[in-house]
């Protein structure tokens, strides 16, 4: 794709946007940008293209569009911003980098990770094991990395393991990844996308466009994904945490297996696998997979998933003051993956949770509890929401706090020897702080003050 001298329109100066811009410049394109936010609120960003020659509308979206060639849109912004509408009016092209990076790439070792849950710590996991077996490997995408500068500085043999959101998938047309994974699909984001459906929809085109010359994996034991069976094109492998599958990986007498249709290899005991919890497993499953697929040695893949510790911000543990244990889950940013962590974590349980309202119920994540949840201390957009659904449900024993510290606070106040504080908000963090990262760190200080007192 020739873009020296096209006029591109970057709507976002975030993470994407940066990367964008700097790959854009390189390709020799004419740079627009335009960012909602003010001058003083992309302080950070701004800094890091200030050497480019870009023309910045900031305040505002709304953009002349007339020499405009192709729109590359940053995820986050929706399908029904104005611009993005004028645009689709005029026959202009809108994108997202993932898209482009597709298109530009030099490699054509793309493995495209999705699903609701377990994106970021399969993505890390599976890059671990790339890089373990000698692979020059980018790690990129919705795991906090801009795709394209990578691609743009990348040879043809290199690995890309991507982490892919459904609004960044909403706005792909030809992507074709070598492998594409979808790990499981449960509610989330329905502000965004408005219906199940159309989140559903997102996420099935990482496989859309692939062929028999590429592969699908996908987790047996979701039955949404079982059902997609008959839309694969591709070479469809399976994996299973309950289930014993004719070809696929699964678990058989409390071992990893690979059963590849005719015989079966051990690759490791599953209690060997250092993250914990089933969802991990899950994601231990599927990252083998993918290692299988791309021929990658069994030694290889034991070594990795026998060390790795996991991801910051998803189950990780804090700290430990006068016997009560904390875990700074700020990544469960959905119900399912607050579930998740509440299954994983020992009880007693005091929960923090809540965050931004994406239109989605409470009523799993309450009666998923199962008398591990001893106490709830409640925050942010959904506080009255969840409190409600809880005590629907006959959970009373719960408080409403103002902030991250006063919650630490409380929940250390209700708290036993033995008990384990975790926040798991169940919500994106969009309502109090700018990424689930920054809200992870508040509670983790949070902790560590409460330490020193
Ligand atoms: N903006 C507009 N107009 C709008 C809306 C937003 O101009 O109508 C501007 C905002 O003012 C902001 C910029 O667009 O300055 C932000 O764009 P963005 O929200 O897409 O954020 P990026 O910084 O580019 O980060 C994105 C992903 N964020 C989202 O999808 C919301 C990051 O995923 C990802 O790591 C990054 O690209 C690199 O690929 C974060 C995330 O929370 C981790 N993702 C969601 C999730 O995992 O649940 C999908």
């Amino acid at each position: 794709m020739n873009l020296k001298n096209k006029n591109i329109l970057i709507l976002g100066l975030g993470i994407t946007g940066v990367s964008t811009v700097k790959t854009l410049n390189k390709l020799g394109a004419n740079i627009v940008i335009s960012d909602l936010k003010d001058r003083n609120q992309l302080d950070e960003f701004i800094s890091q293209i200030e050497n480019i020659d870009v023309k910045l509308y900031l305040g505002t979206n709304d953009v002349a569009l007339d020499n405009i060639d192709l729109i590359i849109k940053s995820p986050g912004i929706p399908l029904t911003n104005e611009v993005i509408n004028q645009a689709n009016k005029k026959g202009i092209e809108v994108i997202t980098d993932l898209e482009l990076a597709y298109r530009i790439s030099p490699s054509s070792n793309f493995i495209a990770i999705t699903g609701t849950n377990g994106k970021t710590t399969t993505t890390t996991l599976t890059g671990e094991i790339f890089k373990k077996a000698g692979f020059t490997t980018h790690v990129a995408g919705n795991i906090g990395v801009g795709i394209l500068w990578d691609i743009i500085n990348s040879n043809s043999e290199d690995i890309f393991v991507i982490e892919a959101s459904s609004f960044q998938l909403e706005s792909t047309k030809t992507f074709k990844p070598n492998i594409s994974l979808i790990l499981n699909i449960t509610p989330d984001h329905l502000n965004w996308h408005n219906t199940m459906d159309k989140y559903i929809e997102a996420k099935k085109k990482i496989f859309k466009n692939q062929d028999r010359n590429q592969y699908t994996v996908l987790n047996y034991d979701d039955p949404l994904l079982r059902n997609m069976e008959k839309e694969i094109k591709s070479n469809l492998i399976w994996f299973s945490v309950d289930n014993k599958l004719s070809k696929g990986v699964y678990i058989e007498e409390g071992y990893i297996v690979i059963n590849d249709g005719t015989k079966v290899q051990k690759i490791l005991k599953a209690e060997e696998v250092k993250i914990l919890g089933k969802h991990n497993l899950e994601n231990a499953l599927a990252s083998i997979a993918i290692a299988w697929i791309m021929g990658i040695d069994i030694n290889t893949m034991q070594e990795v998933l026998k060390i790795f510790p996991g991801v910051e911000h998803r189950i990780e543990y804090v700290d430990t003051i006068r016997g009560v244990q904390f875990f700074n889950d700020s990544k469960g940013t959905n119900s399912d993956a607050s579930i998740k962590a509440v299954e994983a974590v020992k009880s007693p349980i005091i929960l923090i949770a809540g965050g931004m309202d994406k239109g989605t119920e409470f009523d799993d994540f309450i009666q998923s509890f199962n008398n591990k949840v001893k106490a709830l201390v409640l925050l942010g957009e959904t506080k009255e929401k969840i409190k409600n659904t809880a005590l629907k449900y006959g959970f009373k024993n719960l408080y409403i706090v103002e902030d991250m510290k006063t919650a630490v606070k409380k929940s250390y106040e209700l708290a036993e020897k033995g008990d384990n504080i975790l926040l798991s908000p169940a919500c994106a963090s969009w309502d109090m702080y700018s990424s689930f990262e920054e809200r992870g760190n508040d509670f983790k200080q949070a902790v560590y003050c409460l330490k020193e007192e």
